[in-house]
């Protein structure tokens, strides 16, 4: 075998494929700030409400059974969860919490995606869902909690229907597989009865899709027919990896092999998101099986505040996505056909400024859990490695001279 064998992209893949740095004519090769003509678009980046089209059509009416009150509705939590967003990224810098993924420039994906959403539906986050999170009622103040490592999760899953945050990435694509099985096993699917009918909602990204898990989730959500979307947030990066070193056919196309729909949507586009989650959803509760959507937004700002994306994408390619920015999107849609006025957006922005303040107080103020908290709530009954585990470590932290203890 050649020395270099290893390093090699299978015969008859493009010399530029295998030199993938300097990729030219792989299939994944594309403007990574254009959707293509499949996505589902309703408004774009001026807040221009866009004719009907062939990729829009089966969603329209969805859109036009809004009222100016879900639009102001929706428009306020895009921005108070922008504003919890930020109020974490500084809380981390400011070193009250350990670390914080911003979901900064995937508002209206989440938001979209969260509103459509009914009570008796669940979701699986990966562990930038903030927005989600907001939309199922989770307090953000236990988001801040999490990454202040004051508690395991947080929150109540099954009080809000909405997991606990996934870092293993991909995995909750098993769960919530598993989970929509088990509503179909329940028998609370196709019942016709729409307080009973459910179905689960599935969260990755980009990357998320490359993982095994992804994909054997697909394979028993569409061999189950199973009550379930799966939602990936194409925001053009994992990390520093960017999509054509995931994929070499976008998210939504792959849907098809697994023998059920995908669909593109501009995940910076609210309406859109709303509108094709919803659709997704409804035929999920009705027992028609499963659908990849694929949102096709930008991650604005870092993977997380551990990370420096200046080291590895240009900043050109932010501008133009700062362009198509959800929130302004948004106001400018509202303000054309008459949905609020500058007092609306005015009195949003300061309970936004509200939000933030109490959630800032209440983050510098949750209490140190004693140490061998972190033992509890691992398993519903007692376990004895667990157990012994937490008395070794009482018995360790005691030893210390000069220690408290392991208070
Ligand atoms: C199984 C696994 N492998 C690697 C990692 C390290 N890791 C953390 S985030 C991340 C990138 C995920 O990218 P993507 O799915 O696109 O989500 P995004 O962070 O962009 O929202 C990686 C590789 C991990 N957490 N889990
Ligand atoms: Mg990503």
């Amino acid at each position: 075998m050649h020395d270099d064998a290893m390093d090699s992209a299978p015969t008859g893949v493009p010399n530029s494929v295998r030199h993938h740095e300097t990729v030219v004519d792989s299939p994944m090769e594309h403007d990574i700030t254009d959707g293509g003509p499949d996505m589902v678009q309703f408004v774009d980046g001026e807040g221009n409400r866009l004719p009907t089209s062939a990729a829009n059509e089966a969603y329209a009416q969805i859109v036009e059974d809004m009222t100016s009150e879900d639009a102001r509705s929706m428009y306020r939590d895009l921005v108070l969860v922008r504003r919890v967003d930020a109020e974490g990224h500084a809380l981390q810098r400011q070193g009250e919490l350990g670390l914080w993924p911003s979901l900064l420039g995937q508002e209206a994906a989440q938001v979209g995606a969260g509103r459509a959403m009914r009570a008796q539906d669940y979701a699986f986050p990966g562990y930038r869902e903030h927005g989600v999170a907001w939309c199922r009622g989770v307090p953000p103040e236990n988001l801040l909690g999490m990454f202040r490592g004051v508690n395991h999760g947080g929150w109540d899953s099954n009080e809000h229907n909405f997991h606990l945050y996934t870092i293993v990435i991909g995995n909750q694509m098993l769960h919530a597989t598993g989970y929509a099985m088990g509503i179909q096993r329940d028998g609370d699917v196709g019942t016709g009865d729409d307080a009973r009918d459910a179905a689960v909602m599935a969260f990755t990204g980009d990357g998320g899709t490359a993982q095994g898990d992804f994909n054997e989730a697909l394979v028993f959500a569409g061999v189950a027919n199973a009550p379930l979307v799966f939602f990936v947030q194409n925001n053009q990066w994992a990390i520093s990896e960017p999509n054509y070193k995931q994929f070499r056919i976008p998210p939504y196309q792959r849907a098809r092999g697994f023998g059920f729909p995908g669909v593109r949507v501009d995940g910076n586009d609210v309406l859109a998101v709303y509108a094709v989650t919803k659709a997704a959803l409804d035929a999920a509760r009705a027992g028609q099986g499963p659908t990849l959507i694929e949102a096709f937004t930008y991650r604005m700002g870092a993977h997380t505040t551990s990370d420096d994306p200046t080291k590895y994408r240009i900043a050109t390619e932010v501008d133009i996505w700062r362009e198509k920015d959800p929130i302004k999107r948004m106001r400018g849609f509202m303000t054309t056909k008459g949905h609020a006025d500058e007092a609306f957006f005015d009195a949003v922005d300061a309970e936004a400024d509200e939000l933030a303040a109490r959630i800032r107080v209440a983050c510098q103020q949750m209490p140190d859990p004693a140490k061998p908290h972190m033992f509890d709530d691992i398993y519903v009954d007692e376990h004895p490695v667990v157990e012994q585990e937490k008395a070794d470590f009482i018995a360790y932290h005691s030893s210390f001279a000069d220690a408290e203890g392991a208070r």
